[in-house]
């Protein structure tokens, strides 16, 4: 009888280094949320990949950081649980970085992780001549152990099948985890609200963005109309906030409102009516029960 390989691959590394770029592009579909700021993905998202013969499982983290509050705190707890269980880490840095200002932190994570891990240099396709690349790739490898050590880019692909071929070969011996049609195991209320997230990102500024948490309250696809039926909320800090996501005579979040609908469009293939509403709860961030609520729940 002919093996299957199936397991889970972590991809971890510090803020805006790409970890959610490139599981969207390993598995093919828009799954996570990006931006070009920092501290963009708050929970652990997977994405799950098949092939004749394979599963891979890839699951996106966020950033990993020190401090940051309650949120700051259940962000890497979320990070330290991805890496439990998993099967290969792919540690992701900037190619874009001198081999001189190689950061530490993240190996140091990895002291207690059994199994193989690659490192990938992602934004590949920032760096000429490729030359450039070298010196930053022996300095990782005298860091670590690494089975691998390979330039990406999720932007122009650069060796993106590569590393797939490469996760696969090192997975066990397992049967699927997941059926081969499913793509992730978030709900669908979590990826709505994570596009509405997304838009917050695109639109607002400063602080707003890191201000806002996003619940879905409702997603029905009401009886007799090809239509999903959505209302969202989304939580500010304080009052001030509310005014700028409402925009003048409520602009600002018509245009959240309907780019995100547009995305959920595409994705769910049908068409999407999408309220929001923009609520006030106070410093949710720092308040351990407000983020229970809005969805920051521990999963083991
Ligand atoms: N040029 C280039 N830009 C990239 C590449 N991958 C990601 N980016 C950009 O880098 C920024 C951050 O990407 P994300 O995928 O959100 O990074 P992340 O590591 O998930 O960030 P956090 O969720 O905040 O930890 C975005 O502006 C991306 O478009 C790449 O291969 N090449
Ligand atoms: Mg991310």
């Amino acid at each position: 009888m002919a093996t299957f390989r199936a397991g889970f691959v972590c991809l971890f590394g510090r803020p805006n280094v790409g970890k959610s770029t490139l599981l969207n592009r390993l598995v093919g579909e828009k799954l996570a949320i990006v931006s070009p700021r920092p501290q963009t993905t708050r929970t652990r998202i997977t994405g799950i990949k098949n092939g004749p013969g394979w599963q891979v499982v890839f699951v996106d983290t966020p950033g990993l950081t020190e401090g940051g509050g309650p949120l700051g705190e259940f962000m890497v707890k979320t990070v330290h649980r991805s890496l439990e269980e998993v099967d290969l880490v792919c540690l992701l840095v900037p190619a874009t970085a001198a081999p001189g200002e190689m950061d530490e932190g993240p190996l140091k994570v990895l002291a207690g992780f059994r199994g193989p891990v690659f490192c990938c240099l992602t934004k590949a396709d920032l760096v000429r001549p490729k030359t450039r690349l070298l010196p930053l790739i022996e300095a990782y490898r005298r860091q670590y152990p690494f089975k691998e050590v390979l330039p990406i880019s999720a932007v122009d692909g650069t060796n993106c099948d590569r590393l797939l071929e490469l996760a696969v070969e090192v997975l066990p011996e397992h049967p699927a985890y997941f059926p081969p049609d499913t793509l992730t195991d978030q709900p669908e209320t979590f990826f709505v609200a994570e596009v509405v997230r997304e838009k917050i990102f695109q639109f607002t500024h400063q602080e707003i963005p890191y201000a806002c948490a996003v619940r879905v309250e409702e997603l029905t696809e009401r009886q007799g109309e090809a239509r999903l039926y959505i209302r969202a909320s989304i939580f500010v800090e304080q009052v001030s906030q509310r005014g700028i996501l409402i925009g003048r005579g409520g602009a600002m979040l018509k245009k959240i409102g309907s780019t995100a609908r547009r995305d959920l469009e595409a994705f769910f293939g049908i068409p999407v009516y999408l309220e929001l509403k923009v609520e006030v709860r106070r410093n949710w961030r720092r308040d351990a029960r407000a983020l229970r609520e809005l969805g920051f729940k521990s999963t083991s």
